[in-house]
């Protein structure tokens, strides 16, 4: 197959990449860099040696034999998407290049404004681009179990029937997000839901969890490296709380740390989407897939690191609960289905410890490097303290 990426340059973009590469599937990529920049912008950068695209492009060559036609440039941009889309026509498209991070969207209005702006446009291009050149090709779409919120019910993947005063009908399960990041994502849901139903678009629209990981089966050398982020803006959980331990600093679950989220590994990740790929939708289909292996409590979490920090390296490791900077239950139900993916074959590649253990041998030989940038993994970006311009 013919598989457009967009944001080929991120955490997952890139490493999706690799694996289409290896499974014989020829790959175009976009990306604005605009990643890279966003870090810089708050005093962080890849805690992992994080090569330019062109050097880590070159490299693929020059161990595979194969690489990525690129395309540079912002997939808001219309005549940017469409110039791609015409040009390559590609069998199906992974749409990975929105702004990502749900404290950066909450620092105030300008980055709200952008996340929101940026996102939604970015997909709604995308949806008119294929409808006027590619209208039989596969959109996999990007968005977060982060849509649903922790309702006090079990989440179904995508709809459930409902009996409402006497009458059923089979509906999208609400959406309850919790940052203006994750409210676009809703939006764009809602938005290929509706391209779905004028122009019978083929869609897989992904809840993915928190993912974990510093590598995937197809990276063995640093100069392969995807990003990797640990600062409180970009950084996520478990990728957090490994850097922290390695730098003996406290992990810090925020509040109580009750807060309950489906978490899967880079590896099991890019396996999924590889899956969703090649087992594309019916013709018209909109499908919608819960993407994560096992649910668990930013705590137990913090536990699991000090735990495999501690019994396989020997070394001490602190959990500092310290104030939640975000609007969130800390204690709550969470029961989400994720079954449609493990009928397509989907297996978990490693157990979460064995993971971790990767994930901390990795960081420690950046240990240094991690220091650097010690000051800007403590929290600052407060949710309920967003600047107003
Ligand atoms: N958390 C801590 N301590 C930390 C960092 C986070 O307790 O040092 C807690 C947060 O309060 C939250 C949970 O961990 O309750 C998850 O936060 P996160 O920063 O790991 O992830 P989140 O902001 O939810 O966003 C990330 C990705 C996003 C993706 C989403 C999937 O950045 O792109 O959509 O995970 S999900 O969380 O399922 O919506």
């Amino acid at each position: 197959m013919k598989i457009l990426v967009l944001g080929v340059d991120g955490y997952i973009g890139w490493t999706l990449a690799l694996r289409l590469l290896s499974h014989g599937h020829e790959v175009i990529g976009a990306d604005n860099y605009i990643t890279r920049k966003r870090v810089n912008e708050v005093g962080s950068s890849s805690a992992l040696p994080l090569m330019s695209f062109g050097r880590r492009n070159q490299v693929l060559k020059e161990k595979t034999g194969s690489n990525i036609t690129m395309y540079r440039g912002d997939v808001s941009n219309s005549e940017f998407m469409d110039r791609i889309i015409k040009e390559e026509k590609p069998d199906a498209i992974v749409h990975l290049a929105e702004q990502r991070s749900a404290p950066y969207s909450m620092i105030g209005l300008k980055q709200a404004k952008e996340t929101m702006v940026k996102n939604i446009v970015s997909t709604l291009n995308l949806v008119y681009s294929m409808k006027e050149h590619i209208p039989g090709s596969h959109l996999l779409k990007l968005g977060t179990m982060g849509e649903y919120g922790t309702p006090n019910i079990d989440i179904p993947e995508g709809f459930f029937e409902v009996e409402y005063k006497g009458r059923k009908d089979y509906l999208p399960f609400p959406k309850n997000a919790g940052s203006w990041y994750h409210w676009t994502k809703v939006h764009d849901s809602n938005n290929l839901m509706f391209a779905n139903k004028v122009w019978g678009l083929n869609v897989t629209d992904v809840m993915q969890g928190v993912v974990y990981g510093t590598r995937t089966r197809e990276i063995e050398e640093t100069s392969l490296y995807t990003r990797f982020d640990i600062d409180e803006v970009w950084g996520t959980a478990l990728n957090r709380f490994c850097a922290q331990a390695v730098a003996n600093l406290p992990i810090t679950p925020y509040g109580k740390g009750g807060q309950t989220r489906g978490f899967l590994s880079l590896e099991d990740s890019v396996s999924c989407l590889s899956l969703a790929l090649e087992n594309p939708p019916e013709k018209g289909e909109y499908r919608v897939f819960n993407q994560f292996d096992e649910h668990y409590s930013v705590l137990e979490l913090a536990e699991m690191v000090k735990s495999v920090y501690e019994e396989e390296f020997g070394k001490p490791a602190d959990i500092k609960h310290v104030p939640n900077p975000r609007v969130e239950k800390e204690e709550h139900y969470y029961n989400p289905e994720h079954e449609k993916l493990k009928k397509l074959g989907y297996r978990r590649a490693r157990e979460l410890r064995e993971e971790a253990v990767i994930i901390l041998n990795d960081l420690a030989k950046h240990r240094k490097k991690i220091l650097r940038y010690k000051d800007v993994i403590t929290p600052r970006t407060f949710w309920s303290k967003s600047k107003s311009l």
